[in-house]
């Protein structure tokens, strides 16, 4: 596969940016190689600068659940650009994004709109420690909820791909406030929080991991959570910027019909431009600056362009059967994958949520963060490298998540599988 021109873009991008790239999941050094730059992309595939075609699992890791430059979001963002891009007061799109988001999403009475996952998951946490006055937070082994300082301890994504324990730059006294548990576990939840019931802030989670590969709750797992926290008042955050409209229109709270105090969103609405948000009970709420004194600010937040974005993708994944079609081929494409390993007796533990989906080179069955540590990442590499040379392009990782979107045809499912499964019967 001819990638000359990727080849002189990394050459260039490795002098001016760090790793080449402005995150690091998207340099694949740990599969080998240089990234593909891309040069444009439509509906379900993305075409890199040397021409070379791809079906796209990645989706910008996430977000673009109705396919790459959709036609009626393309077109209301140019719309939208002519009556200027940005304007440091409110609009009323804002205002439209959000009270889509609070008809949709339970735990939600008011929101706060940002910029990024990121920023979504930090403000949520310092309302949690404004709300209840303390000071420490739990989170799960492995779970990834941005480059938050505090929360970068035992993470997944980025930093579970680079075997990196931890980062760096992150100060002891910060570190120290955050206890880690590992997932489907919730007697380490609860004995946590006894051990240490009136200094936690909350626990924060990812309903389902979707930054280990794909790790889903066991059932009554997230009800007790609920419980848990509920008895200790303690808040419970669902990080859903993976989930949230993504497993179903009311995110992973919905599907599991479990509500947290807090929800973080990002990724689907903002309908790939950036957008972040942070929501939950009034009485949370409440205490956000201005009207409390839990100050979170940005210059961009609800930027009418993002917003656009956001609404014109929130509204069309609202239309009736869109989950059903998304569970359709999904499920297709998972069969397909599991009886490709299944019938080459390569071990291998497939999971899937709705339209993300994934499998881990363990013959364990993943549950947990240690779990998904079991597979051959080895293994991984030779199948990411035997797709991409077939034009498939998934995560450079094991530790990340795959996404079908709306606008992958039965065919393009059909000849992933069939990729799949030759390169499958050659390992
Ligand atoms: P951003 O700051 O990247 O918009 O969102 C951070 C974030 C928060 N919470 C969850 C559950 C997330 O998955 C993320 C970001 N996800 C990664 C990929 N798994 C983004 C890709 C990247 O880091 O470039």
């Amino acid at each position: 596969m001819e990638c000359s021109k990727s080849l002189s873009e990394w050459n260039k991008s490795q002098k001016i940016i760090p790793g080449g790239v402005n995150s690091p999941v998207r340099n694949f050094s740990k599969v080998g190689e240089h990234p593909r730059f891309i040069d444009r992309a439509r509906g379900c595939r993305i075409f890199d600068v040397d021409g070379n075609e791809y079906i796209d699992y990645v989706a910008s890791w996430g977000p673009l659940i109705l396919g790459h430059a959709h036609p009626t979001v393309v077109h209301a963002l140019v719309d939208v650009v002519h009556r200027g891009t940005s304007f440091g007061a409110p609009t009323p799109l804002e205002t439209e994004l959000a009270q889509i988001i609070v008809d949709a999403v339970p735990s939600i009475d008011k929101v706060r709109l940002v910029n990024s996952g990121t920023e979504a998951t930090m403000s949520a946490i310092r309302l949690a420690r404004g709300y209840t006055g303390r000071d420490k937070i739990l989170k799960i082994d492995g779970c990834y909820h941005g480059h938050v300082d505090y929360l970068l301890a035992k993470a997944g994504s980025g930093v579970a791909t680079f075997g990196l324990s931890d980062s760096g730059g992150v100060p002891e006294d910060i570190a120290r406030n955050t206890l880690t548990v590992p997932f489907n576990n919730a007697e380490a939840v609860k004995s946590t929080i006894e051990a240490n019931s009136d200094e936690i802030a909350c626990l924060i989670l990812e309903p389902i991991m979707g930054n280990m590969g794909i790790i889903q709750p066991k059932d009554g797992y997230l009800n007790q959570l609920r419980e848990i926290t509920e008895q200790h008042g303690v808040v419970l955050i669902f990080d859903e910027v993976i989930t949230g409209f993504r497993v179903a229109y009311g995110g992973a709270q919905s599907y599991y019909n479990v509500t947290p105090d807090m929800t973080c969103l990002g990724k689907i609405i903002g309908g790939g431009l950036p957008v972040g948000a942070y929501g939950g009970k009034n009485e949370i709420m409440n205490c956000v600056a201005p009207e409390g004194d839990v100050y979170q600010a940005g210059t961009l937040s609800g930027n009418p362009l993002a917003v656009t974005a956001g609404i014109t993708t929130l509204k069309l994944l609202s239309e009736p059967g869109v989950y059903q079609k998304l569970e359709a081929k999904a499920d297709t494409l998972a069969t397909g994958l599991a009886e490709a390993t299944k019938k080459n007796r390569i071990d291998a533990c497939h999971s899937r949520v709705g339209s993300m989906l994934m499998f881990y080179f363990t013959s364990e069955i993943v549950t947990d963060a240690d779990g998904a540590r079991t597979a051959d990442t080895d293994r991984f590499k030779d199948y990411f490298w035997g797709l991409l040379n077939k034009g498939i392009y998934i995560a450079p990782s094991q530790f990340e998540a795959g996404f079908v979107s709306l606008v992958h045809s039965d065919n393009d499912i059909q000849n992933t599988i069939e990729a799949a499964s030759e390169v499958i019967a050659q390992m």
